[in-house]
């Protein structure tokens, strides 16, 4: 299959500035391409990431990816998608998000002897213009008519627009204008909100390489959850990829708790799997929606690609604990992982009796009430039930000498952190 008919079974084009050319052009030869990011944060979400997956599926289709980070473009800021003026970031903090975002980049894409995929920062050319020549040789092929005629501009005329995030265009266009005639790149990609950017460079190419010249742009289009939710966000914010910020094991759990009406459309999205793999799994969604086998296939595809083999599997050992309550069989660090959203108690090392225990961190109302869920069996201790209401709780029955977890009745977990 051809990339583009590939992308376009996938549902990963919103705009494309010449279909048919690209469609030919990609046929005939290996292509490289790019895709910018800015440093404006330390790690990107998994919004960011759709635009890289496409490169890498270029990749794949046996194109030549150019990651771009832009160390130039991230001093400024792109407007885009944006109501309101940044505020600048410092070049310090500038300069620690390039390092951050090349290492995310790096691990995600660049493969040991991989020679495919290169990766360029902006702040090596643009740096070398000075004020003069950015006037004369690239402002020159600007008209501040189409510049504000952009959505981008367009949208802020009211609330205001300062000359620095106006100019952002430019720059952009500056980076596709290098790739072209030192990259030999012909087709930059992006989410739906670069269409702008992308649409200017392309005019900045053909003014100074001729209407002929052969460049492209294409846009993949936002994501959108069946229930009109934004996409990406959980009650405790984005689903980062940094595992600092979101946890392997919290990361599997987003992929996991997809709604069945979405979980085709991210498969298709996110995953290498191929359209057989993919018209099967949407078959199960249809005959076998229990099993979640498509839910549980995108969780251990995304992350396995993001956080790599081993994080995958201790993400499932902990999914598996909670599931059948063998909470004996992780260690003290999984408890930690899978239990950070559930309610958290502290108590002491020493000795104490189940029922005051239960009672004093606030778990049962009153000891009458603790004495009659232990009789009922109701309450359990890392897994194991407990019937004995003269049972002493202390520091040894800790998992790793740390935790304790409570299961009250069917579905109630609660943390105890022994301090
Ligand atoms: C800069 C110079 C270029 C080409 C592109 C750029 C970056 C571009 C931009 N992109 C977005 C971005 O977000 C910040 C991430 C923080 C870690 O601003 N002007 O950098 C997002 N991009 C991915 C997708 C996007 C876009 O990285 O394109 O649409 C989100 O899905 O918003 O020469």
């Amino acid at each position: 299959m051809n990339i583009i008919d590939e992308l376009e079974w996938r549902d990963a084009i919103n705009q494309q500035t010449d279909a048919d050319g690209l469609r030919e052009l990609t046929e005939q030869k290996s292509i490289s391409l790019y895709c910018g990011v800015d440093p404006t944060g330390d790690s990107m979400h998994i919004g960011h990431l759709i635009p890289f997956m496409v490169l890498k599926r270029f990749q794949l289709a046996g194109h030549r990816p150019v990651i771009l980070i832009g160390g130039a473009t991230g001093t400024i800021g792109d407007p885009s998608g944006r109501q309101t003026e940044r505020s600048l970031q410092t070049l310090e903090q500038i300069e620690a998000n390039v390092q951050a975002l090349t290492m995310q980049m790096k691990k995600l894409f660049v493969t040991e002897g991989d020679n495919q995929i290169r990766m360029v920062n902006n702040y090596e050319w643009t740096l070398k213009i000075n004020v003069i020549e950015f006037l004369r040789d690239y402002g020159k092929n600007f008209s501040i008519n189409t510049m504000l005629a952009k959505d981008v501009v367009a949208s802020r005329l009211e609330s205001g627009i300062s000359f620095t995030e106006f100019s952002y265009q430019i720059l952009q266009s500056i980076d596709y204008l290098h790739l072209y005639q030192h990259e030999d790149v012909q087709l930059q990609i992006g989410g739906s909100d670069q269409w702008g950017n992308i649409t200017s460079g392309l005019d900045l190419i053909r003014k100074k390489e001729g209407n002929e010249a052969k460049a492209f742009g294409l846009t993949i289009p936002l994501m959108l959850k069946a229930d009109g939710t934004k996409f990406g966000k959980t009650a405790g914010g984005a689903v980062w990829l940094d595992p600092n910020k979101t946890t392997p094991f919290e990361f599997y759990q987003f992929w996991a708790n997809t709604d069945d009406r979405d979980v085709v459309k991210y498969l298709k999205y996110f995953t290498f799997l191929t359209k057989e793999q993919i018209d099967d799994l949407a078959e199960k969604v249809q005959t076998e929606p229990h099993k979640r086998e498509a839910q549980k296939t995108l969780a251990e595809e995304m992350t396995r690609f993001v956080h790599g083999e081993e994080m995958l599997e201790q993400a499932r050992r902990i999914t598996a604990a909670l599931f059948s309550g063998d909470i004996k069989s992780l260690t003290a660090d999984e408890i930690e992982l899978g239990f950070k959203e559930m309610p958290t108690f502290e108590a002491a090392k020493e000795p104490k009796n189940i029922i005051d225990w239960l009672v004093d961190l606030g778990i049962e109302p009153s000891k009458r009430q603790a004495r009659e869920d232990i009789t009922n069996g109701a309450i359990s201790l890392n897994g194991e039930r407990v019937n004995d209401v003269g049972l002493e709780v202390s520091v040894d029955q800790a998992i790793g000498g740390r935790f304790i977890i409570i299961r009250k009745g069917k579905k109630k977990y609660s943390l105890v952190k022994i301090s």
